[in-house]
């Protein structure tokens, strides 16, 4: 049975350990797991937030997007470098907080500036694969899954399309790599929702809950019943984890990354009961 998980990005971003209320938040609402991108690793940052979700019984996820200078695919290799260095940091910061899923775009994020030249794609996917062998090494030893996800074109020139993340998961060719799928992504890039879950299968590794405007599912356009009937045929059992977005709580560099302008339902809050609602209706 897949376990529901809501991203901190709805309420504050990056996450901090001062933010218990959101645990709290979480955790009273009755998710099963709280997902998060974290920027401040220090070890006693780290152990504040350990000791807050062990104490709440929450699980973590941790959602990885690399700045600029961090980027796997980039075709300077002391860039690729940082990147891989990058990706494997996030994976120790896995283990201090027991995550067993790093997600997101961990190769490169377009809207932070990174962007394929004309010619450079065949390089970009050897490095992809090459890097990615690397830390996948880290990952398998340690347990934990990395989801690939591919974003839409106005955020990623180099991942739109899951099967071509599919096609660079299979060269990589770990247990710890497979798909993470968005429907908010999906529905600008993809032909229909369940050909690329069904083609991931036991590959999907991570879904994102959110509508085709980051508000909570059933709000928008986003085809729902396709969505459900397709996970459970593939019998998926990972995270099913709420990214949806208010800019209240939110400073600009991530409103200008993810493009959050307005609200996107009535609150947070609201945002958060609805979307879990949801999940045990359809899901649960
Ligand atoms: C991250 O999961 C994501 O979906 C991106 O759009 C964030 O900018
Ligand atoms: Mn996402």
């Amino acid at each position: 049975m897949p376990k529901f998980a809501i991203n901190t990005v709805l309420w504050t971003w990056p996450f901090s350990a001062d933010r218990v209320d959101i645990l709290e938040k979480v955790k009273g609402l009755g998710y099963d797991a709280v997902e998060f991108s974290v920027v401040d690793t220090s070890p006693q940052h780290l152990a504040k937030i350990r000791k807050e979700v062990t104490r709440l019984g929450l699980e973590t996820i941790i959602c990885g997007i690399p700045g600029p200078q961090q980027s796997i695919i980039d075709p300077d290799e002391k860039v690729r470098l940082t990147g891989v260095k990058f990706v494997e940091e996030l994976l120790d910061v896995c283990s201090a907080l027991d995550a067993k899923a790093l997600i997101g775009p961990t190769y490169s994020v377009g809207t932070y500036g990174h962007v394929i030249e004309p010619g450079g794609r065949e390089a970009a996917e050897k490095h992809f694969v090459e890097c990615m062998k690397e830390i996948a090494v880290k990952a398998e030893h340690k347990g934990i899954r990395i989801a690939i996800e591919p974003l839409n074109r106005y955020e990623s020139s180099f991942l739109n399309l899951a099967e071509d993340a599919l096609r660079l998961i299979g060269k990589v060719d770990s247990p710890a790599v497979g798909l993470h799928l968005d429907p908010y992504h999906m529905n600008i890039e993809e032909p229909s929702f369940a050909g690329p879950i069904e083609q991931a299968g036991e590959k999907l590794y991570h879904f994102h809950i959110c509508e085709n405007d980051r508000g909570a599912p059933e709000t928008g356009t986003i085809n729902w019943d396709e969505i459900v009937t397709v996970l459970k045929k593939i019998g998926y059992d990972h995270y099913l984890s709420v990214e949806a977005c208010d800019p209240a709580g939110l400073g600009p560099e991530i409103c200008k990354l993810g493009g959050f302008w307005r609200p996107y339902g009535q609150s947070p809050d609201q945002i958060a009961r609805d979307s879990l609602t949801f999940l045990k209706r359809t899901m649960g």
